[in-house]
């Protein structure tokens, strides 16, 4: 048994703008009843004692399903298609299945970890504070191989896998908005991706 039995305790530690974003969007859509915990990235919230206490790895997303913790976005994202078939957020198809697997785990680790740690955490590559703008100038071009890639990938698409939205669209969303905020000239360079994007908003 997956599903939470009191969707009426589902509570989100969420960031304004952080990758959290996915999992709110997915709750709207399931308009499932959840309440929002503020933990700000931007104040260092993150980091703090008490929100440790409910995830050691110190990040948003959290899922707290009356009780029951769950982190990591991916994770997150496909509980909650999961549990809710009705919503068809993870598409029939079991190859489709195992894309959206392939988008989760790449734009987790080399976009997300790699490229925008590099861009905005460069702290965390390295102790020499006197490296971190050349960190961050490599973060911002992995970034854009990571774009050119997306872009390849949407050629031609309406959503990024299969024929119908799925849990991977407010996922990819979330990097497009982090471009246009990093200075990255989405809609100009990324019209494919642009495409998908202005059908998920
Ligand atoms: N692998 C994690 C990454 C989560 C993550 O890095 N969240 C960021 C916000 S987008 C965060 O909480 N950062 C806090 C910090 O860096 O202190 C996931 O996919 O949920």
């Amino acid at each position: 048994m997956i599903k939470n039995q009191d969707e009426n305790r589902i509570t989100l530690y969420f960031s304004p703008g952080a990758c959290s974003l996915a999992v709110h969007i997915l709750l709207e859509e399931l308009g499932l009843p959840y309440r929002l915990e503020l933990v700000s990235v931007q104040e260092g919230k993150t980091t703090e004692p008490a929100f440790l206490k409910t995830n050691p790895k110190g990040r948003v997303p959290v899922l707290d399903l009356g009780g029951i913790l769950l982190t990591e976005a991916p994770a997150i994202v496909v509980y909650l298609a999961k549990t809710h078939p009705e919503a068809r957020l993870l598409p029939a198809d079991p190859m489709d299945q195992f894309r959206c697997l392939e988008w989760f785990n790449w734009l987790s680790s080399t976009l997300h970890a790699i490229g925008y740690g590099q861009l905005w955490r460069p702290a965390r590559f390295i102790h020499d504070s006197t490296h971190f703008n050349a960190i961050s100038a490599k973060g911002r071009d992995n970034i854009a191989d990571a774009y050119r890639h997306i872009e390849t990938l949407m050629a031609g698409r309406s959503w990024a896998v299969g024929d119908a939205y799925s849990c991977v669209d407010p996922f990819l969303l979330v990097f497009f908005l982090w471009g246009m905020a990093s200075g990255f000239a989405m809609q100009a360079d990324y019209p494919a991706w642009s495409d998908v994007m202005a059908r998920v908003l």
